[in-house]
């Protein structure tokens, strides 16, 4: 029997995304699945977008903040690179073994830029076309009426029930790749936390032998099969 230790090295962890309306409980919920899934002996690690630690996420918080103003192309393109800049450490991670846990990716990125006047949902999602797929993402769903219940909005810019309705039109539209699980979200935080650490696990179990897909690219859309991308030298490579 080969040494498992040389097997093990070669898994990767998943990239898992929670996705949903503001206020809908991913941040709590990413907290709780990151301790849970620590203390079932998984190695875990959260991301977060935007990532307002970073020169450019000081720059979108400004913009949340309504401390400034920019051009509606630009902060989107912003949003993007926020999630680029951080590539290079989240591949990493997964590549190392460790699961990801990311509150909002893309599909924020796309659902809420295409809420503005003038935007199309084609037009938003292309600056990230290429980002790691997530293997799974698990949307929170919940009215933005039950959303503005849950003590109301910020003052944050897009905090707004009308602009959350065009959000969640949009979050839709993005529903149907195969990644995504819809979750009833308008339940008890142990309960919904129950079902979503059942469902991280049972896919950190299906995809650590398999490559990581990429997004929005042709290939991964529907089938969800790793992109091969041709190395230099003509080979074909997974992307991980
Ligand atoms: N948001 C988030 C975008 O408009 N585009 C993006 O690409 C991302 C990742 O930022 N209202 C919006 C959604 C939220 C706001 O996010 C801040 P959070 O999770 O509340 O910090
Ligand atoms: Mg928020």
């Amino acid at each position: 029997m080969p040494s498992t230790s040389s097997s093990r090295l070669m898994k990767r962890g998943a990239l898992v995304v929670l996705e949903g309306v503001d206020r809908s409980g991913k941040s709590t919920q990413c907290k709780m699945l990151k301790d849970t899934l620590n203390n079932q002996g998984h190695s875990v690690e959260l991301f977060r977008f935007p990532e307002r630690s970073t020169a450019i996420g000081k720059v979108i918080a400004d913009y949340l903040a309504k401390k400034c103003e920019l051009d509606d192309h630009a902060v989107h393109l912003l949003f993007s690179a926020n999630r680029w800049e951080l590539m290079p450490d989240l591949k990493k991670h997964i590549e190392n073994g460790t699961t990801v846990i990311v509150d909002r990716y893309a599909y924020s990125g796309a659902a809420f830029t295409a809420a503005k006047p003038g935007f199309s949902l084609d037009w938003c999602k292309q600056a990230d076309v290429g980002l790691p797929r997530p293997d799974l993402v698990l949307f929170l769903t919940l009215t933005p009426e039950q959303a503005a219940r849950r003590g109301g909005f910020g003052d944050e810019r897009y905090e707004q029930t009308d602009f959350q309705k065009r959000v969640a039109a949009n979050y839709s539209k993005l529903s149907g790749e195969d990644n995504w699980k819809m979750i009833d979200a308008d339940k008890d935080i142990d309960t919904l936390h129950t079902e979503l650490t059942q469902l991280i696990t049972s896919t950190i179990a299906a995809t650590k032998s398999s490559g990581l897909g990429t997004l929005w690219t042709p290939a991964s859309d529907c089938s969800g099969s790793p992109v091969k991308e041709k190395t230099r030298l003509g080979q074909e490579e997974a992307l991980v």
